[in-house]
Protein backbone atom coordinates (compact mmCIF):
# COMPACT_ATOMS: atom_id res chain seq x y z
CA UNK A 1 0.00 0.00 0.00
CA UNK A 2 1.30 3.63 -0.63
CA UNK A 3 2.08 5.55 1.92
CA UNK A 4 1.85 9.84 1.52
CA UNK A 5 4.13 11.70 3.49
CA UNK A 6 2.24 15.14 3.25
CA UNK A 7 3.43 18.27 4.38
CA UNK A 8 0.54 20.35 6.15
CA UNK A 9 -0.21 23.25 3.91
CA UNK A 10 1.69 22.04 0.87
CA UNK A 11 1.28 20.66 -2.67
CA UNK A 12 1.33 17.40 -1.55
CA UNK A 13 -2.66 17.47 -0.73
CA UNK A 14 -2.53 17.06 -4.77
CA UNK A 15 -1.48 13.39 -3.89
CA UNK A 16 -4.20 12.97 -1.29
CA UNK A 17 -7.17 14.19 -3.43
CA UNK A 18 -5.41 12.24 -6.23
CA UNK A 19 -5.60 8.85 -3.94
CA UNK A 20 -9.19 10.05 -2.95
CA UNK A 21 -10.28 10.37 -6.86
CA UNK A 22 -9.04 7.04 -8.10
CA UNK A 23 -10.41 5.58 -4.73
CA UNK A 24 -7.27 3.84 -3.80
CA UNK A 25 -6.19 2.55 -0.06
CA UNK A 26 -3.56 4.49 1.13
CA UNK A 27 -1.69 5.31 4.75
CA UNK A 28 -1.77 9.15 5.41
CA UNK A 29 1.31 10.68 7.32
CA UNK A 30 1.00 14.24 7.91
CA UNK A 31 3.89 16.45 9.73
CA UNK A 32 3.70 20.34 10.50
CA UNK A 33 6.36 23.42 8.74
CA UNK A 34 8.37 24.78 10.89
CA UNK A 35 5.97 27.98 12.50
CA UNK A 36 8.57 30.31 12.47
CA UNK A 37 10.52 29.66 8.63
CA UNK A 38 7.32 27.59 7.18
CA UNK A 39 10.00 25.08 5.61
CA UNK A 40 9.49 21.41 5.67
CA UNK A 41 9.71 19.10 8.57
CA UNK A 42 13.35 17.49 8.88
CA UNK A 43 12.01 13.83 8.34
CA UNK A 44 11.92 15.21 4.17
CA UNK A 45 15.44 14.87 4.07
CA UNK A 46 15.52 11.61 5.49
CA UNK A 47 12.71 10.37 2.88
CA UNK A 48 14.80 12.47 0.29
CA UNK A 49 17.90 14.45 -0.73
CA UNK A 50 15.88 17.79 -1.50
CA UNK A 51 13.68 17.80 2.18
CA UNK A 52 10.49 18.70 0.53
CA UNK A 53 7.33 16.85 -0.01
CA UNK A 54 5.33 15.37 -1.50
CA UNK A 55 7.32 11.96 -0.94
CA UNK A 56 5.34 7.83 -1.46
CA UNK A 57 6.67 5.02 -0.45
CA UNK A 58 5.61 2.05 -2.19
CA UNK A 59 6.90 -1.31 -0.88
CA UNK A 60 10.66 -0.79 -1.64
CA UNK A 61 9.86 2.63 -3.57
CA UNK A 62 10.57 5.79 -2.11
CA UNK A 63 9.13 8.63 -4.92
CA UNK A 64 9.40 12.74 -4.54
CA UNK A 65 8.39 15.14 -7.53
CA UNK A 66 4.61 15.56 -7.72
CA UNK A 67 4.09 14.68 -11.41
CA UNK A 68 6.47 11.45 -10.95
CA UNK A 69 4.67 10.63 -8.19
CA UNK A 70 1.27 10.98 -10.56
CA UNK A 71 2.81 9.13 -13.57
CA UNK A 72 3.69 6.41 -10.81
CA UNK A 73 0.01 6.01 -9.56
CA UNK A 74 -1.62 6.24 -12.69
CA UNK A 75 0.23 3.94 -14.36
CA UNK A 76 0.36 1.26 -11.81
CA UNK A 77 -2.73 1.63 -9.95
CA UNK A 78 -4.65 4.16 -12.50
CA UNK A 79 -6.59 1.81 -14.89
CA UNK A 80 -7.05 4.48 -16.84
CA UNK A 81 -8.85 6.75 -15.06
CA UNK A 82 -8.06 10.81 -14.79
CA UNK A 83 -5.93 10.24 -17.88
CA UNK A 84 -6.78 10.27 -21.83
CA UNK A 85 -4.83 7.40 -23.74
CA UNK A 86 -2.97 7.94 -26.77
CA UNK A 87 -5.22 8.20 -29.88
CA UNK A 88 -8.14 9.73 -28.35
CA UNK A 89 -8.63 13.01 -29.63
CA UNK A 90 -7.97 14.94 -26.08
CA UNK A 91 -4.68 13.16 -25.80
CA UNK A 92 -2.00 16.12 -26.36
CA UNK A 93 -3.92 18.50 -24.44
CA UNK A 94 -3.67 16.18 -21.49
CA UNK A 95 -0.02 15.58 -21.84
CA UNK A 96 0.54 19.44 -22.48
CA UNK A 97 -1.62 20.00 -19.43
CA UNK A 98 -0.19 17.62 -17.09
CA UNK A 99 3.58 18.63 -18.15
CA UNK A 100 2.38 22.38 -17.96
CA UNK A 101 1.21 22.54 -14.43
CA UNK A 102 4.83 21.72 -12.92
CA UNK A 103 7.29 22.32 -15.54
CA UNK A 104 5.91 26.02 -17.20
CA UNK A 105 2.88 27.04 -14.32
CA UNK A 106 4.63 26.10 -10.78
CA UNK A 107 7.85 27.83 -11.77
CA UNK A 108 6.48 31.20 -12.79
CA UNK A 109 3.71 30.59 -9.96
CA UNK A 110 7.04 30.53 -7.68
CA UNK A 111 8.44 33.61 -9.15
CA UNK A 112 5.75 35.80 -8.30
CA UNK A 113 5.15 34.62 -4.80
CA UNK A 114 9.11 35.75 -3.81
CA UNK A 115 8.33 38.50 -4.81
CA UNK A 116 5.28 39.09 -3.36
CA UNK A 117 6.48 37.71 -0.18
CA UNK A 118 9.47 39.79 -0.09
CA UNK A 119 7.20 43.02 -0.78
CA UNK A 120 8.33 43.82 -4.22
CA UNK A 121 6.76 46.88 -5.54
CA UNK A 122 5.96 47.80 -8.63
CA UNK A 123 9.08 50.45 -8.89
CA UNK A 124 11.02 46.63 -8.54
CA UNK A 125 11.73 45.45 -12.76
CA UNK A 126 11.89 41.93 -11.71
CA UNK A 127 8.89 41.86 -9.57
CA UNK A 128 7.33 43.67 -12.17
CA UNK A 129 8.12 41.03 -14.61
CA UNK A 130 7.11 38.24 -12.06
CA UNK A 131 3.62 39.69 -12.39
CA UNK A 132 3.31 39.60 -15.85
CA UNK A 133 4.59 36.69 -17.04
CA UNK A 134 2.72 34.95 -14.72
CA UNK A 135 -0.46 37.33 -15.81
CA UNK A 136 -0.16 35.63 -19.45
CA UNK A 137 -0.58 32.10 -17.45
CA UNK A 138 -3.36 33.26 -16.22
CA UNK A 139 -4.75 34.29 -18.98
CA UNK A 140 -3.72 31.25 -21.24
CA UNK A 141 -5.37 28.80 -18.73
CA UNK A 142 -8.90 31.60 -18.33
CA UNK A 143 -8.56 31.37 -22.16
CA UNK A 144 -8.50 27.31 -22.37
CA UNK A 145 -11.72 26.85 -19.89
CA UNK A 146 -13.52 29.36 -21.61
CA UNK A 147 -14.60 26.73 -24.05
CA UNK A 148 -13.97 23.53 -21.86
CA UNK A 149 -15.32 22.86 -18.36
CA UNK A 150 -11.12 21.04 -18.09
CA UNK A 151 -8.48 21.68 -19.05
CA UNK A 152 -7.65 18.29 -21.14
CA UNK A 153 -11.70 18.55 -22.01
CA UNK A 154 -13.19 16.34 -19.52
CA UNK A 155 -11.84 16.27 -15.84
CA UNK A 156 -8.13 14.42 -15.18
CA UNK A 157 -4.98 14.18 -12.85
CA UNK A 158 -3.89 17.28 -15.21
CA UNK A 159 -6.53 19.45 -13.13
CA UNK A 160 -5.43 18.35 -9.89
CA UNK A 161 -1.96 19.11 -10.79
CA UNK A 162 -2.55 22.52 -11.95
CA UNK A 163 -4.76 24.15 -8.76
CA UNK A 164 -2.13 24.15 -6.32
CA UNK A 165 -1.27 27.56 -7.05
CA UNK A 166 -5.36 28.97 -7.12
CA UNK A 167 -5.21 27.41 -3.74
CA UNK A 168 -3.39 26.55 -0.69
CA UNK A 169 -0.68 28.30 -2.29
CA UNK A 170 -1.95 31.78 -2.24
CA UNK A 171 -2.38 31.61 1.39
CA UNK A 172 1.56 32.37 1.20
CA UNK A 173 0.48 35.61 -1.46
CA UNK A 174 -2.78 36.05 -3.01
CA UNK A 175 -3.22 35.61 -6.77
CA UNK A 176 -6.00 37.80 -7.86
CA UNK A 177 -8.44 35.72 -10.32
CA UNK A 178 -11.34 38.00 -10.06
CA UNK A 179 -10.27 39.45 -14.00
CA UNK A 180 -10.52 35.23 -14.86
CA UNK A 181 -13.89 34.39 -14.22
CA UNK A 182 -13.30 30.39 -16.06
CA UNK A 183 -10.46 30.22 -13.55
CA UNK A 184 -13.27 31.11 -10.70
CA UNK A 185 -15.78 28.69 -12.61
CA UNK A 186 -13.50 25.86 -12.97
CA UNK A 187 -11.96 25.96 -9.37
CA UNK A 188 -15.78 26.08 -8.47
CA UNK A 189 -16.55 23.02 -10.03
CA UNK A 190 -13.40 21.35 -8.69
CA UNK A 191 -14.38 22.59 -5.26
CA UNK A 192 -18.02 20.90 -5.71
CA UNK A 193 -16.29 17.48 -6.43
CA UNK A 194 -17.04 14.95 -2.97
CA UNK A 195 -13.07 13.53 -3.48
CA UNK A 196 -11.19 17.14 -3.12
CA UNK A 197 -13.74 17.88 0.07
CA UNK A 198 -12.89 14.56 1.48
CA UNK A 199 -8.80 15.24 0.88
CA UNK A 200 -8.62 18.90 1.94
CA UNK A 201 -9.95 17.84 5.27
CA UNK A 202 -7.73 15.33 5.32
CA UNK A 203 -4.52 17.30 4.12
CA UNK A 204 -5.48 19.78 7.42
CA UNK A 205 -8.06 22.31 5.47
CA UNK A 206 -10.70 23.60 7.86
CA UNK A 207 -12.27 25.96 4.77
CA UNK A 208 -11.41 24.95 1.07
CA UNK A 209 -8.29 26.53 0.30
CA UNK A 210 -9.95 27.67 -3.21
CA UNK A 211 -12.59 29.66 -1.90
CA UNK A 212 -12.61 33.49 -1.91
CA UNK A 213 -13.57 33.28 2.08
CA UNK A 214 -10.71 30.99 3.41
CA UNK A 215 -8.25 31.32 6.20
CA UNK A 216 -5.87 29.62 6.32
N1 LIG B 1 8.65 20.21 -7.77
C1 LIG B 1 8.45 19.64 -6.47
C2 LIG B 1 8.38 20.76 -5.45
C3 LIG B 1 8.47 20.27 -4.04
C4 LIG B 1 8.35 21.42 -3.04
O1 LIG B 1 8.98 22.47 -3.19
N2 LIG B 1 7.50 21.22 -2.01
C5 LIG B 1 7.26 22.22 -1.03
C6 LIG B 1 5.83 22.12 -0.54
S1 LIG B 1 4.71 23.16 -1.41
C7 LIG B 1 8.10 22.03 0.21
O2 LIG B 1 8.36 20.92 0.59
N3 LIG B 1 8.44 23.15 0.87
C8 LIG B 1 9.09 23.13 2.15
C9 LIG B 1 10.58 23.29 2.07
O3 LIG B 1 11.11 23.61 0.99
O4 LIG B 1 11.22 23.11 3.12
C10 LIG B 1 7.19 18.77 -6.46
O5 LIG B 1 6.27 19.09 -7.22
O6 LIG B 1 7.10 17.79 -5.75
Amino acid sequence: MITIHHLLVSQSERVIWLMEELQLAYELKSYPRNPETRLADPIFLQLHPLGTAPVIQDGAITLGESSAIFTYVLDLYGEGKLRIAPGQPNYADFIYWFHYANAGLMPQAMQYLFGAMAGDDSSNPRAAWARERFARHLAMINDRLANNAYVAGEFTAADILLHFPFGTMSSFAPVDISGYPHIRAWLDRLSARPAYQKAMKLAGHTQDPAQPSKKL
